[in-house]
């Protein structure tokens, strides 16, 4: 174990300061990706990492990279870290907590005197939420060669706006290539997002492993009509077919055990006027299962049921698949380092697979990579009401250290 200590206090008062960029009257965070928030927030985290003594870079798509140096600078980096961006409302933890404790390992470190043989850099993953740019994941999905950094870059937002002017405007659009160079470990530190840690009353979650999810815009075409003069029988209601067609995909995940996950969180109606019969409607589908293959058959499920509802109503369908995230095993080793640290803090633990995706799905694919969990209050995430304890993130952050020094010496 490494003689350094996490402060508590400093923790989540760095929370507290970054929960103000973007606060909303619920007492969430409203923090799109690419927006003058996510700027701030960005510029108060490189301020931060610049006083602690870390070297900045940031990559084409937007990445940041706080370098602490090793003594041993040309040996790959370990890296943590996770997102700043956030739901529209959302909460003051999720992401966020994963970047400001890479953040306290820094300062802890700092504060203890001790040098790491290999360089620790603290990452901001461009875009993680997909609430404006619809892929979710973009910026880890990028360094990993999940697609390519100039559709990414070509990616718009409802208004228009793609994610490669907007890092221009915003001051993020960095000169460095995205990815390919070797990392030794990637560790992220999450709330859990869900009940089971709080209702167990565990303090770290041992993270094995995060379940698939896929994406999809529906869009429905029919034709706009007069609300008081087209008869029923001859209307083409896009928004009425759209609406079958979501209930339809939400009977296909009660027919699967245990059931996956499936959302239709977003609709948009043309002309979206209440005296016009719909004339399109576009709708969005998170799909999500442990199982591959299961996530495949409900893939076909939900386009039958669609298709079939389309077909009944003469509305014209296009389906199209706007991510794909494979299920995740994370590495062993990553695992047996969290579980073992949480162990020598004398830290209450558990093994815990993960519902919601996170960029250390991405960089599974790159390097050994773990996760550690904390409790939020009753579970409740992407919701102003998210909340936290600050021992609980302390002991987060103190895990993490701890996995960090550990792989920092091997
Ligand atoms: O949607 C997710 O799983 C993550 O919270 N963005
Ligand atoms: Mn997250
Ligand atoms: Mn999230």
């Amino acid at each position: 174990m490494i003689d350094a200590r996490v402060n508590e206090d400093r923790l989540w008062h760095s929370h507290m300061v970054m929960a103000k960029i973007g606060a909303t009257p619920g007492g969430g965070v409203g923090r799109l990706a690419l927006t003058d928030l996510d700027r701030d927030a960005r510029d108060l985290f490189v301020g931060w990492c610049q006083e602690a003594g870390c070297r900045v870079r940031v990559d084409r798509i937007g990445n940041v990279f706080a370098r602490r140096a090793g003594t041993d600078e040309s040996a790959a980096p370990v890296m943590t870290g996770s997102h700043l961006d956030t739901q529209p409302l959302g909460g003051r933890f999720d992401g966020i907590f994963g970047v400001l404790a890479g953040l306290e390992v820094v300062r802890a470190l700092n504060d203890a005197g001790i040098a790491t043989r290999r360089p620790l850099d603290v990452v901001v993953w461009t875009d993680e939420e997909g609430a404006r740019f619809r892929s979710g994941v973009m910026g880890s999905g990028v360094f990993r060669g999940l697609g390519t950094l100039e559709d990414a870059l070509a990616m718009t937002d409802e208004a228009g706006c793609s994610v490669g002017d907007e890092l221009a405007r915003i001051g993020y659009a960095g000169p460095e290539p995205v990815g390919g160079f070797p990392i030794h470990a990637y560790f992220e530190a999450h709330i859990e997002q869900g009940p089971v840690l709080e209702s167990e009353g565990i303090v770290i979650g041992v993270v094995e492993g995060a379940q698939g999810s896929r994406r999809f815009r529906v869009t429905v075409e029919g034709e706009e009509g007069h609300a008081g003069t087209l008869p029923m029988t001859l209307r083409r209601d896009a928004l009425l077919g759209a609406a079958r067609m979501i209930d339809a995909i939400n009977k296909v995940a009660f027919r699967h055990q245990p059931h996956p996950v499936i959302t239709a969180g977003a609709i948009h109606v043309r002309p979206n006027s209440p005296n016009t019969v719909p004339g399109q409607a576009v709708f969005t589908i998170d799909s999500r299962h442990p199982d591959a293959a299961v996530l495949a058959a409900i893939d076909e499920e939900m386009r039958a049921a669609c298709a079939a509802i389309a077909e009944a109503g003469g509305l014209p369908l296009r389906i199209e698949q706007t991510s794909d995230n494979q299920p995740v095993a994370f590495d062993p080793r990553c695992i047996d380092s969290v579980r073992n640290a949480a162990t020598a803090l004398g830290l209450s633990h558990r093994d815990i697979y993960s519902g919601a995706g996170h960029d250390a799905c991405n960089l599974s694919h790159v390097a050994p990579t773990g996760m550690i969990f904390v409790p939020c209050e009753k579970g409740i995430s992407h919701n102003e009401k998210e909340n936290a304890k600050p021992e609980d993130l302390a002991a987060g952050a103190a895990v993490l250290m701890q996995v960090l020094a550990e792989w920092a010496a091997s």
